[in-house]
Formats: C-alpha cells, sequence, structure tokens
C-alpha cells in the first residue's frame, strides 16, 4: 500500500520499503515488532509502504526488516538507529542518560520476558496454536505440512525450554509474566505516555507487546494479567487511537 511512500533527506527522495505482516491475530500485526518499527517509523516522519515479509530474504530470517533504496535493514532496534542517524532525529529526544538507561532497561524487560511468554502461549499450546499461527503454514501442500509445522515448533519450543520458562508451571510464569507487566504499569503510572506527554521510542515497544498479549483470541493468561492494570489498558486504548488509526497493510 502507498502511503505518501516516500521520505526526504538532504535533498534525495527515498523509497523506503517496510516488510512484515498485516493485521492478524486481533492485532495490528502478527508481529509485535513489526508493529514497533511502524510506529517508530511514524513517529521519524518516515513515509514507507508495507510488504509481505519473505524470510528467505531477511538477513536474519526475521521481519522486520526495511528496503531503503533497494538497501537492507534488518532488526527493529536497527532499523530506529539507522534513521535516527540519517535523519539526526532522536525518539529519546529530551531524555537525561538515566531515562534513556532506564528506557532501553524496560525494552530489553518487555521484549525478553513478555515475547517469550507471548511465543509461548501463541506457538506451544496446541489450542493457540490452531486459533493463529497456523494460517501461516495453511498454504504448503496438505502432506508436507505436518512435519514442516512439526520442526518448526520443535525449534521453538528447544528456545523457551533452553531458556527455562517452558520448565516452570503455568502459576509460576505467570508470576514472570505479571512482574514485567507491573513494573511497566508503576513505571507509566498516570503519565500519558512511558516517559510523560511525549512519545519516545519505548512507547513503541510497550505498546506493541502489550497490544500483543492482549489478544482475545487465544486462551491465555496474559490477557487477564493485563485487564488488572487500569493504566495501561487506558494506555493500549490511547496510544493505540493516535498510532494505529489507519490499516497500513490494506492493499496487501
Ligand atoms: N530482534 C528482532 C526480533 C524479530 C522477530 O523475532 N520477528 C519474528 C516475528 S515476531 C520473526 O520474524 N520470526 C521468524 C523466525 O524467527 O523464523 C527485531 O527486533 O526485529
Amino acid at each position: 500500500m502507498t502511503l505518501g511512500k516516500t521520505f526526504e533527506y538532504v535533498g534525495r527522495i527515498m523509497m523506503v520499503q517496510l516488510f512484515g505482516w498485516g493485521p492478524a491475530f486481533g492485532c495490528h500485526s502478527p508481529s509485535p515488532y513489526v508493529m514497533k518499527s511502524m510506529m517508530q517509523l511514524d513517529m521519524l516522519g518516515v513515509a514507507y509502504t508495507t510488504h509481505i515479509a519473505d524470510l528467505e530474504e531477511a538477513p536474519y530470517q526475521k521481519a522486520p526488516y526495511v528496503k531503503v533504496d533497494g538497501k537492507i535493514v534488518a532488526d527493529s532496534a536497527f532499523i530506529r538507529r539507522y534513521f535516527e542517524n540519517k535523519l539526526g532525529k532522536d525518539l529519546d529526544e529530551g531524555l537525561s542518560k538515566a531515562e534513556r538507561a532506564t528506557a532501553w532497561a524496560l525494552e530489553r524487560m518487555v521484549e525478553s520476558e513478555m515475547g517469550l511468554m507471548l511465543l509461548h502461549e501463541r506457538w506451544l499450546k496446541d489450542e493457540n496454536f490452531e486459533r493463529g499461527p497456523a494460517i501461516f503454514f495453511a498454504d504448503i501442500p496438505e502432506g508436507m505440512r505436518a512435519p514442516i509445522i512439526e520442526d518448526v515448533l520443535g525449534k521453538l519450543a528447544m528456545r523457551v525450554d533452553m531458556q527455562g520458562l517452558s520448565r516452570f508451571p503455568e502459576s509460576d510464569r505467570v508470576i514472570l509474566f505479571e512482574n514485567a507487566v507491573r513494573a511497566l504499569s508503576d513505571f507509566l503510572d498516570d503519565k500519558e505516555y512511558m516517559f510523560g506527554d511525549r512519545l519516545t521510542a519505548v512507547d513503541a515497544t510497550t505498546y506493541s507487546f502489550v497490544h500483543s498479549c492482549m489478544s482475545d483470541i487465544f486462551v491465555s493468561p496474559m490477557r487477564d494479567v493485563i485487564l488488572g492494570y487500569d493504566n495501561l489498558i487506558a494506555y493500549e486504548k490511547r496510544v493505540g487511537q493516535c498510532c494505529f488509526n489507519t490499516n497500513k497493510w490494506a492493499a496487501e
């Protein structure tokens, strides 16, 4: 889909293409990382077109990635960095050193703690896999589908097992998840955004993962945990209304 589709720097017009996936699983994207990059590109004033990711061309076999005049930049952290450098902008402008350190620690907590739980809940619970991720395999011919799914799920299960999360009983997984959610809620407190009345980089991460964990198409304790924190519910609604008020994947 074309959205103005260019941005200008030092007198040049550049084509920016963002690769990921559009609305799915009751979310603006099935991938919180794709949502994070969409939001950060918008915050930086970068216009882009959206395209379905081809994980074989993606340098790390992951989305999001962008193409800028054909050059690929991959990983949401590096996409942010690339455009901040290119445009001489700073998504954390106005934050002190201590606030920047806190922002980065919060971002990595959200991605590692909530991200792994999200992966566990969506992919490794059979019922949820059928409700969501199974769609990614729908185009594979039936005879080949089951072994491919088994291979993918085996690798994901190994990853979650190595980290240790799936070795805990569900009640303990929920305690860890809630620790992260409570930290976000306590930090947000009664502010509009994470660091006050202006969006900063970590809002893109926080919003995208909170929004993803609140999806009501999956059977998971994640949504119920978040529903216990009124300020996060209001934040999710507020940021969604301001930053995702159009479907940028409509033509895909
Ligand atoms: N560190 C990466 C994480 C991206 C990521 O994990 N993307 C997932 C979708 S949510 C993906 O593409 N997974 C495909 C795979 O690992 O095979 C980022 O920040 O962009």
